[in-house]
């Protein structure tokens, strides 16, 4: 299974760096929400759904965590621990977020606003759906 991971192209100079994301540059999609996620309790796994239609882009802007992607057939974990690297996630894809360090911050740059209709939130449901399972 192929997984794109973007590396952003840091702004440095003698004072520390900057990373600047653009929509249709940067992140492949208009970007219509930006969400993160912090003081993540040790051991917590979150996502465990898919989305039928939403595009992301999920970088680690502090921290470590990792990311279970699985497309129905094979399944693929990627680490996130540098702020200037973007994983892509594509809709009917799985997803589980986890081993995350206690100061880890996990931003997201989304394709559509929230919408809780275009999730899949049961992995069966999801087979289907991807036409794994009937
Ligand atoms: C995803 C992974 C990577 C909102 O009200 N607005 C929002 O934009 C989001 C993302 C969440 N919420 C509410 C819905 C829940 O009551 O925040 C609560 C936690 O959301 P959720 O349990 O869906 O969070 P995660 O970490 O399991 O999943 C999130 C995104 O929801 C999801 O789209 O792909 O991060």
């Amino acid at each position: 299974m192929q997984t794109i991971k973007y590396t952003f192209q840091p702004h440095g100079d003698e004072r520390g760096q900057l990373i600047a994301l653009e929509e249709f540059n940067d992140i492949p999609f208009r970007i219509k929400r930006v969400y993160f996620m912090y003081d993540t309790i040790e051991g917590v796994v979150r996502g465990k759904h898919a989305h039928k239609s939403l595009e992301q882009i999920l970088v680690c802007i502090h921290g470590s965590c990792k990311i279970r992607l699985d497309n129905g057939r094979e399944k693929k974990v990627v680490a996130l621990e540098k702020p200037y690297e973007g994983l892509y996630v594509a809709n009917n894809m799985w997803r589980e977020m986890f081993d995350f360090s206690p100061d880890a911050v996990l931003m997201v740059f989304a394709s559509e606003v929230y919408d809780e209709a275009d999730y899949i939130r049961d992995y069966d449901e999801f087979l289907k759906f991807v036409g794994v399972k009937e």
